[in-house]
């Protein structure tokens, strides 16, 4: 890294050379190709700074992101996809989109919902029309970790809009399990996870009576629920385990983010939670709106979870089961220790554990502080019972000054903090449309500044709530790089009808002090993204074709359906294809068929080299398959309405590639 440093630097140094010569001194072609060429970069390039108009910093920031050609980002960010339902892969520094990855919602380039039996979306679940649920809100995405570092195994990512959380493996970028919890339509404090990846947390946001069930909204405080999930994940499998998660009944507090603690916070979860006054809005009725009801109090409750005591109380049996899931109830919670509030200013949004884990960063958006709480003083507090009594469900609230450790100004509307190898911490200011920066007294503190003060306010386009730092969330983040994910970006770019992008600004953070700077804008016409992790991209071994030819991607082993040649087998009324797929032809390239009956094809691609994907779509049948290299697939549908029905493979495989093709025919019954 810092050879990389180096020659930005370097580089940077030359550039702005190059810069002042340029605007200063225009002598003849030959005697400036000769200048130029002595710092070091190529004439053209002064002409083009001069031509387009290009400041010191609009070079310094050209040549921080420029990835030459074949060359590759140092890091990968993954980024929620918001309501397009997907997870975007992004190269730091060059803020390439390199792959969308389909989670939620059906895909056709990647095959994903259209007609192919292995994906998580054949078990989607049923929405309250009766419809199978065809979208998500992508919320926050989670790397898997080891002892508090990513490990690039895999990726979780919750659906807001449906309380679900889905598992990404990050061998092949494709979805592998979409669990539904069986207690709430939604969620927001997801995906977080404790530090080996024990468990995946899963936070309420509007509570509802528990289980999915009727109650009038006049019975909110008595039926109405928050809730925190902690679903277990089996990493040998890949998957989670529903048998061995919980949840924790929560009060209809709205829960917001979630973070789980590391090092001397292992063990503890915390979530932040709104709405503590329980209001139920009801405007058109003459109350107060939601937004002015839930604003009323100075404090809401930092939720703060030993998920440690809660497995013990779920070994020993002290839990109730409601819909398959067992639940620790709000009463067992507080009998064994499980649940404790501490008062957070006003409603707060992110709840942010430092990488020593000694320290819990709490943005308040109605308070321009953010809050410090040090997990000894609540360990503390709580042996000690420093306790300012309980709320109405009876869960203790400690002290807030014995909790607190100090609080921050940093400006108007904080919501998300990060943080980096140098001791500081940067945290979104919406209001401001800023990034703080600013010191916390934690582990690898270089900052020359004294920890806890404000050192820098950088301002970004515009309205920026999530944001991410190089690993800036795990035991030892990188920084170097970061990203301000803002959420209007008005002018920024060419007008192309008023539903503008959102803009993912990377800045550079390698330096101390007042030194942060814009480098590149990202437009993300498909989304909001809520939230994105940054991981080192050699961190990620990823498969660059399947380990073996007939490939089962869901199981992720070899599959018995496929076969190297062709064959069609014929049981009654139903038809078995067994094709197989290579440059360029289909094997078989006819499928007769009668008129009602029942076809299932196994395509396998048996291609094994890099790239060479085929992909398959019967015309005028809804399908549409994408056959990686050693992939096999499976669909199945009922041939149901005579006719000719061309199939051909949808990708440009090869010079020949429209020459894949074979024809389904659907002879009329007798
Ligand atoms: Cu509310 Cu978008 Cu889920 Cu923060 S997250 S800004
Ligand atoms: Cu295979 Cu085009």
């Amino acid at each position: 890294m810092k050879s990389v440093l180096f020659k930005i630097a370097g580089c940077l140094a030359g550039v702005t050379l190059l810069f002042t010569f340029a605007m200063v001194y225009t002598p003849c072609a030959s005697a400036k190709n000769e200048k130029a060429a002595a710092s070091g970069i190529p004439a053209d390039a002064s002409f083009i700074i001069k031509d387009r108009g290009l400041s010191p910093d609009d070079v310094t920031a050209a040549v921080s992101t420029y990835m030459p050609s074949g060359k590759y980002d140092e890091y990968v960010m993954f980024a929620s996809g918001g309501q397009s339902g997907q997870v975007f892969a992004i190269g730091i520094p060059s803020m390439r989109i390199l792959r969308t990855i389909a989670v939620f919602t059906p895909e056709p380039w990647q095959g994903y919902g259209f007609g192919v039996e292995e994906t998580p979306l054949t078990n989607a679940p049923i929405g309250g029309d009766g419809q199978k649920v065809m979208w998500g809100d992508s919320h926050h995405p989670a790397l898997s970790e080891t002892n508090g570092e990513y490990d690039g195994q895999y990726l979780f990512i919750g659906d807001k809009s449906h309380g679900r959380i889905a598992v990404i493996d990050l061998r092949d970028y494709e979805t592998k399990q979409l669990a539904d919890n069986p207690l709430m339509n939604n969620d927001h404090g997801a995906a977080f996870v404790t530090p080996n990846t024990e468990y995946i947390i899963e936070g309420s946001q509007y509570s509802e009576p528990l289980g999915k069930v009727y109650a009038p909204i006049s019975e909110y405080k008595e039926k109405y629920r928050g809730l925190a999930t902690f679903w277990k994940f089996d990493r040998a499998l890949g998957r989670i385990d529903a048998d061995n998660s919980f949840a924790v009944e929560l009060p209809p507090y709205w829960q917001d983010l979630a973070d789980a603690g590391k090092g001397p916070s292992d063990g503890w979860a915390f979530i932040n939670s709104f709405n503590t006054e329980m209001a139920t809005g009801g405007i058109e009725k003459g109350n107060p709106p939601f937004e002015a009801g839930t604003t009323e109090r100075d404090m809401d409750y930092l939720h703060v979870i030993n998920w440690k005591k809660a497995e013990e109380a779920v070994k020993a049996g002290k839990f109730e089961t409601l819909n398959g899931v067992k639940l620790i109830t709000l009463k067992t919670a507080v009998a064994e220790g499980i649940l404790y509030f501490i008062p957070e200013p006003k409603s707060p949004h992110g709840a942010d554990v430092t990488p020593s884990g000694k320290y819990i960063v709490v943005a308040g958006k109605l308070d321009p502080h953010v809050t410090v709480y040090g997990i000894e003083n609540i360990k503390k507090a709580i042996e000690a019972k420093d306790f300012e009594g309980t709320d109405p469900y009876g869960v203790p609230i400690i002290r807030f000054d014995a909790a607190k450790v100090t609080q921050v100004e940093l400006g108007l509307g904080p919501l998300h903090t990060q943080f980096d190898n140098q001791g500081y911490a940067y945290t979104s200011l919406f209001l401001d449309s800023a990034i703080a920066r600013w010191t916390v007294g934690d582990d690898k503190f270089t900052a020359p500044e004294k920890p806890w003060t404000l050192v820098a306010k950088t301002p970004v386009q515009f309205n920026v709530g999530h944001i991410a730092a190089a690993e800036g969330d795990t035991v030892s983040p990188d920084g170097k790089y970061f990203v301000s994910l803002n959420k209007w970006s008005v002018d920024r770019f060419s007008f192309i009808g008023p539903l503008l992008p959102q803009n993912l600004q990377l800045m550079d953070i390698s330096k101390p002090g007042d030194s942060m700077k814009v480098l590149y804008d990202l437009p993300i016409g498909s989304g909001e993204p809520h939230y994105a992790q940054i991981i080192k991209a050699d961190k990620l071994k990823t498969w660059e074709v399947y380990p073996e030819v007939g490939w089962d991607t869901l199981k992720q082993q070899k599959s018995d359906r496929m076969t190297l040649e062709g064959k069609v087998v014929r049981n009654g009324n139903n038809v078995e294809v067994y094709m197989p797929l290579i440059r360029s032809h289909f094997d078989p390239e006819h499928i007769e068929v009668e008129e009602g009956q029942h076809v299932t094809l196994y395509l396998t691609n048996l291609e094994r080299t890099v790239d060479a994907t085929h992909g398959f779509s019967i015309c005028g049948f809804n399908i549409s398959a994408s056959i990686e290299p050693g992939e096999t697939v499976t669909i199945e549908f009922d041939a149901n309405k005579p006719g000719v029905y061309p199939y051909y493979c949808l990708e440009f495989c090869s010079a020949l590639h429209l020459e894949m093709i074979g024809y389904l025919t659907v002879k009329p019954k007798a």
